[in-house]
């Protein structure tokens, strides 16, 4: 077959942000914008001679035509070997998983993870590498020189794939199979988890409500709660993938998940509800009146992992990105086992992970995961609630309540302000970097700060710095506000405040979080002149 070089020129800002790169779908349609991204990838890679890659996405609008585009990229980039998810369907982790498992030399993820989708919604694309974590920093900056000098993309002229029909063909010599997106990462998590112990809990009464929120966890959490665990039809909410996630953003949090929420504050609650994002790698999980921050939940199950098969030998290591809370820092401590904090983004998990230095990673955004892929993983998560919960025989509120008297509690909330100008957004962050060297020492209220800092890291494997990860302010007792742009937002800036508040076993660990956190709130303002920066009184998203 003929491969064909077209002509191209770096058009449109093509930088990947905390999670590859988003943009309007839109954008995405333009001639060459998809394909100049997917070239300027294959140009970075090594090995992709004869080598496998992997494809999928959420399902959201667009997925299907970007599909076609890559395949056709692919095969006239040399790749020998092309796996696709059935319907142009694959998580998040079950892309993690099936790199790993064929040793492929990577994958592409076709998805704008929470935002919301649809022909004026979002898309995007993430690059994956062969451990099957996200592309490091240092590959994406490659990456996106790439596609600042490209000057052609390479294709073949070929009938569209049946994307629906399961198995193999061979397309100008090279094989392309689509696979069932279920049952590999279903199988996977077969081999993590006791389900007889959770299959036993739910013939014994065990319920349960799972949101997938019209997003990609659908079909999985479908095979897997209903079919394998036995949790009766309709546990899965929202369970068939729409384009438009039928018109919600596919953010599991307080706010998008309202319904499942109030189901779960209501007299109908079952015992356990979750739901997951639009790509599947986050999770919310709520139990019956109880709400569980998802600082928290890595906590609780950082500390409850030894009870479930897959990780009865113990952990080797936690790491949370920096702006979680440290309610893990306590249980690595009590476990005696090394706490990493990594900047935000899952990319910067991989390293410790391939190193054996940590087993369970987290981040406050809903983002949970451990060393069996190498990105977060909602359902994954959620099965691990139910394997521990199958095993102590408690509620999800015992549990927290069980875990807030041993290691005290870590009152959090985050800020989010949504659509600002980005040189509003810019003026505050720099402003407030110019007064870390006068910040400690002053009081706001009865808050004295400690400490301030804009937060760098090194990576312990490789070395390598990442600086500007985001604004520390330390209080006395282990308070903190944290500050940092947001690396996902296809509109303007989000400004995203972190508040933190520890309290310690002894002292009061069931205040209301809203009260527990109004010295801080108000501390947020005063240092960092939100009102007067940004116009804004009030936050658009709480979570
Ligand atoms: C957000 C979250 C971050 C997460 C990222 C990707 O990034 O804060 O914790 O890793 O989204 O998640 P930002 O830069 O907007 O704060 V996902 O589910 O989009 O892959
Ligand atoms: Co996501």
């Amino acid at each position: 077959m003929m491969i064909k070089t077209i002509p191209s020129a770096p058009f449109g800002d093509q930088k990947p942000g905390t999670s590859g790169l988003r943009k309007k779908v839109q954008v995405f349609q333009q001639p060459n914008y998809a394909e100049n991204f997917i070239q300027s990838v294959f140009d970075v890679t090594d090995d992709k001679t004869n080598g496998t890659i992997v494809m999928g996405g959420d399902g959201r609008y667009h997925n299907r035509t970007v599909i076609q585009q890559a395949i056709r990229i692919a095969i006239a980039n040399g790749f020998g070997r092309i796996l696709v998810g059935q319907g142009g369907i694959l998580s998040t982790p079950a892309v993690s998983h099936l790199i790993r498992k064929h040793e492929a030399v990577g994958g592409l993820i076709l998805s704008a993870s929470h935002n919301p989708g649809g022909p004026d919604g979002d898309f995007g694309i993430k690059y994956n590498i062969s451990n099957g974590g996200p592309a490091p920093e240092k590959v994406t900056e490659a990456i996106y020189a790439r596609t600042k000098n490209i000057d052609r993309w390479l294709t073949v002229e070929t009938a569209d794939i049946d994307l629906d029909r399961l198995g193999e063909i061979s397309v100008a010599g090279v094989s392309v199979q689509i696979v069932d997106p279920v049952a590999d990462y279903a199988e996977l998590m077969e081999s993590l988890f006791d389900f007889d112990a959770i299959r036993k809990a739910v013939a014994g009464g065990l319920t349960m409500a799972f949101d997938a929120m019209h997003a990609v966890t659908g079909p999985y959490a479908k095979e897997i709660l209903e079919h394998r665990l036995g949790f009766p039809p309709a546990t899965v909410r929202n369970g068939i993938p729409l384009e438009d996630f039928g018109r919600r953003h596919p953010d599991p949090n307080l706010v998008n998940a309202r319904d499942l929420y109030d189901l779960m504050m209501g007299p109908q609650a079952p015992d356990i509800g979750a739901a997951s994002d639009g790509d599947g790698d986050r999770n919310l999980i709520i139990g019956k009146g109880c709400f569980i921050a998802p600082s928290d939940s890595l906590a609780m199950l950082a500390a409850n992992a030894h009870l479930v098969p897959g990780y009865a030998a113990g952990l080797k290591g936690i790491a949370r990105s920096m702006p979680t809370s440290a309610a893990a820092d306590r249980v690595a401590e009590a476990l005696n086992i090394p706490c990493f904090e990594t900047p935000t983004g899952w990319k910067f998990f991989g390293n410790l992970l391939d190193a054996d230095m940590v087993t369970i990673c987290g981040e406050e955004s809903a983002g949970t995961g451990s060393n069996h892929v190498r990105e977060k993983d909602g359902l994954w998560a959620v099965l691990l609630w139910l394997n521990i919960l199958a095993v102590r025989k408690i509620s999800v509120a015992s549990l927290a309540q069980d875990h807030w008297s041993r290691f005290g509690r870590n009152y959090y909330v985050r800020h989010d302000y949504e659509a600002i100008e980005t040189a509003r957004a810019e003026g505050l962050m720099a402003e407030l970097d110019g007064s870390l060297g006068s910040l400690p020492g002053t009081k706001f209220g009865p808050l004295a700060v400690e400490a301030a800092d804009n937060f760098s890291y090194v990576d312990p494997v490789d070395g390598m710095v990442s600086d500007n990860q985001g604004i520390r302010i330390l209080f006395a007792g282990g308070s903190r506000i944290v500050f940092r742009l947001s690396g996902t937002g296809t509109k303007g800036a989000t400004l995203r405040v972190y508040l933190e508040r520890y309290e310690p076993a002894e002292g009061e660990i069931n205040g209301q979080t809203s009260e527990m956190l109004a010295d801080l709130i108000a501390a947020a303002d005063a240092c960092a002149g939100i009102e007067r920066h940004l116009g804004r009184t009030a936050p658009d998203v709480v979570t």
